[in-house]
């Protein structure tokens, strides 16, 4: 049923979209060369033959067939896709196409909110009246960002964020789902419990060690025993298991974190050789940082040992900052403190997130 606009709004109810560029580095890189058409195409570190030690950034469709996927070793895609065409990532090239892109969906929304590189937040519960005017709006956008950049978006279309994200990654490439509030506990039961935001690998493998494998299987399980056994973390999931997401479409900076990784030649025990390279790369992001005139509050270390197995240690800071000293101590003290001393260390990364225009703090003080 079709409601009425104004009871639609009376009711609070809203109309979200969420948009997901299709394999967007791959896509750019295939829009700009045309002559690697048809191909599988992979974007990410050299694969030196099959000897190099960076990861995949994004791989196209075609690549994916063969089991290729974004932070892969670039040496097991080499492995299971070697006839693929392999490209270093091109970032100004891709920040611009994402901006112009940002720029055209934008104006569709009531509020919007960019949510990394390729994916974004609208709001159109004032744009529209209902779901069906909702769908012709959803295609409307898609079919303006093929025309205008060549390229193709997935739209999900839901009551709240979490949904309508969920909803975008439901039929990739190209696509559009739409799940109306009464079609939300239907929609999301049998998705595997990865689906939801926010379940990574490890809670994925002790939900299903409880026998819990699917969303449905989530919001059916006792929510007490969840929060006993997952802290705060076990009532967010019961709630995002049913649905619910209360939270706002809100504007904010483009750039939800900034970070940089190093893959080491050859892998390292060496502390002297790990901690310049987290020198380097406090300075490499710190650049970015201030580049965009962005203060940060949270600072992230990623350690990835020899054999894979990879930790993140995060510390966020009681101030907003972008001095480069807050941010090598920060890094170093999270470092130091996780660092396991007799282990070969592979890659390390930086992030700093939390993020805050400067300038807009400028106006505000
Ligand atoms: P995604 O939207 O996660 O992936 P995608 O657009 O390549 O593919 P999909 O069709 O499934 O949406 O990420 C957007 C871009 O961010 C992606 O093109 C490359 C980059 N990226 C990385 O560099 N490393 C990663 O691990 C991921 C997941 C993405
Ligand atoms: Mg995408």
């Amino acid at each position: 049923m079709q409601l009425e606009p104004t009871r639609f709004h009376e009711l609070n109810m809203r109309i979200i979209f969420h948009l997901d560029m299709d394999h967007f580095y791959t896509a750019v890189e295939e829009r700009e060369r045309t002559e690697i058409k048809g191909a599988a195409v992979i974007v990410g570190a050299d694969p030196k033959e099959g000897k190099g030690r960076g990861v995949v950034s994004t791989s196209n469709y075609e690549a994916r067939k063969s089991g290729v996927r974004s932070g892969m070793p670039i040496s097991m895609a080499w492995r299971l896709c070697p006839r693929a065409v392999y490209l270093p990532p091109n970032f100004p090239l891709y920040i611009r196409v994402s901006g112009e892109i940002m720029v055209l969906a934008r104006k569709y929304a009531g509020k919007f909110e960019q949510w990394g590189i390729d994916e974004a937040f609208l709001d159109v519960t004032d744009k529209v009246g209902g779901w069906a005017e909702a769908e012709v709006l959803a295609r409307q956008i898609k079919a303006e960002i093929k025309e205008k950049e060549g390229l193709t978006a997935s739209i999900g279309v839901g009551p709240n964020k979490l949904v309508a994200k969920v909803a975008s990654d439901f039929q990739k490439p190209d696509g559009l789902t739409i799940v109306k509030e009464e079609e939300v506990e239907k929609f999301l039961d049998p998705l595997p419990v990865r689906k939801l935001l926010w379940v990574g690998r490890k809670t994925e493998a002790k939900l299903k060690e409880l026998g819990v494998n699917t969303i449905g299987d989530l919001a059916r399980y006792d929510p007490t025993s969840l929060t006993s056994m997952f802290g705060v973390m076990g009532l967010q999931m019961h709630l995002m298991a049913k649905g619910i997401d209360k939270s706002g479409v809100e504007e904010r900076m483009g750039v939800k974190s900034v970070s940089h990784e190093t893959t080491f030649e050859e892998d390292t025990a060496d502390s002297t050789v790990i901690f310049q390279a987290l020198d380097a790369l406090c300075e490499d992001v710190l650049k970015e940082t201030v580049d965009h005139h962005l203060l940060f509050k949270t600072v992230i270390v990623k350690i990835r040992y020899q054999g894979f197995e990879t930790h993140t240690r995060s510390k966020t800071l009681p101030f907003l900052t972008n001095r480069l000293r807050d941010l090598q101590k920060t890094a170093n003290e999270l470092l130091f403190a996780n660092l396991c001393k007799d282990r070969k260390v592979r890659l390390i990364g930086m992030r700093v997130s939390s993020l805050v225009s400067g300038e807009k703090q400028r106006t505000l003080v």
